[in-house]
């Protein structure tokens, strides 16, 4: 059966908290700007304007390094409440367009317009009207892609960033895959970077040219994933509905590790993207349940371990969660998953606020 071509939207405000603390405050406007905690304590860079990117400044950063990086740097903290109401309205400009809306954070969602009928029904002039839209009412610009799929949508939302975007047609989707970095993939981090490239795998074509078998010897499971994405295949719909039940984050090793030590020093990695999620989700204390450690050993048996929290866990909390989790066996590591699991409220609607990753 053939099914009807999709068309896809992903939507990607551009440098979004600092955009908008750009437009309150215009005096910023020529200025290197970021969002972020002080440089004096253990504050980081929640993002920043790309004047001060060209710094070498990003989110997630310590602010301190940022200072030092770009000694003009202004740091202005958040107001989180205001970044909701902004990415509120942004929502209303896109039910203008389409009821399938699924957001992954205040700044970014996926719409799908397939059945979507104005502006003859073309994705791209839909696209094209929603950031006209946003740039008029908000004084914000925004980035978009636009595709069959939602992997694709989202790859082309940054081809043409900021205040820009890209199109990648049905028949575009053999060419445009073929020469791209495996490590557009999402899921594709440092280590399976390097994993790949010591197999000689560097673009989806070269993935391609494996088969599943290959895969799936080196990647497990995902080996299937991965064959269809590398073909510019993914069926996954975009969803209106879904609340948010936990959030985490997990790391597959190249080598399994043997001993505490090892997997300590695996761990500043895990919390800082730990913390990354919890940022990018604007994530209050009263919305969390607790805190979970998952423990994948090199016979893929695993074990979980939860314990009650209220705010954000210090990185010594987690640590020594762990730990506790880490001496409750003696086989060798192959994942760690750190996370948390959230309070579902009947009434708040989370859905329209809370990224899933
Ligand atoms: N954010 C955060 N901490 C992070 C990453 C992001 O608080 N480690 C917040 C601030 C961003 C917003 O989430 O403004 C959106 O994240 P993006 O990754 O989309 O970054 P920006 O919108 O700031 O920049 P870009 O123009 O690259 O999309
Ligand atoms: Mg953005």
């Amino acid at each position: 059966m053939n099914r009807k071509t999709r068309k896809i939207i992903h939507i990607d405000m551009d440098c979004f908290y600092a955009a908008i603390e750009m437009r309150d405050q215009p005096h910023y406007l020529n200025k290197a700007l970021a969002v972020g905690g002080k440089p004096e304590g253990r504050g980081v860079i929640a993002t920043c304007n790309y004047k001060a990117r060209k710094f070498g400044v990003h989110s997630a950063l310590s602010s301190r390094e940022a200072v030092r990086r770009c000694p003009d740097l202004i740091i202005v903290p958040p107001r989180f409440q205001l970044y909701k109401q902004e990415s509120q309205k942004i929502r209303d400009i896109f039910l203008r367009y389409t009821k399938i809306i699924e957001p992954l954070s205040l700044d970014e969602a996926f719409l799908d317009v397939s059945d979507c009928e104005q502006l003859n029904g073309s994705a791209t002039l839909i696209a094209q009207s929603i950031r006209q839209s946003i740039f008029e009412e908000l004084n914000l610009t925004a980035s978009a892609g636009i595709a069959p799929n939602k992997f694709l949508a989202k790859i082309a939302s940054d081809w043409k960033k900021p205040n820009g975007q890209f199109t990648i047609k049905p028949n575009d989707i053999d060419e445009f895959i073929k020469s791209l970095p495996i490590e557009k993939i999402h899921g594709v981090g440092k280590a399976t970077q390097k994993k790949m490239h010591s197999l000689n795998i560097y673009t989806c074509l070269d993935l391609q040219n494996k088969d599943l078998a290959f895969l799936m010897r080196h990647f497990g499971t995902w080996g299937e994933r991965l064959s269809e994405l590398c073909r510019g295949i993914d069926e996954r719909s975009v969803k209106v509905s879904r609340v948010r039940k936990s959030l985490s984050t997990e790391t597959t090793f190249n080598k399994d590790l043997d001993s505490w030590e090892k997997v300590e020093q695996k761990m500043d990695r895990i919390y800082e993207e730990f913390v990354y999620r919890w940022k990018k989700s604007n994530l209050s204390g009263d919305q969390v349940k607790s805190l979970q450690v998952k423990i994948k050993y090199d016979n893929f048996e695993s074990m979980t371990r939860e314990t009650q929290i209220s705010d954000l866990p210090t990185f010594e909390f987690c640590l020594s969660f762990l730990q506790k989790a880490y001496y409750e066996n003696s086989r060798p590591i192959r994942l760690i998953g750190l996370g948390v699991k959230l309070k579902v409220s009947e009434t708040k609607k989370q859905r329209d606020q809370l990224p899933l990753f």
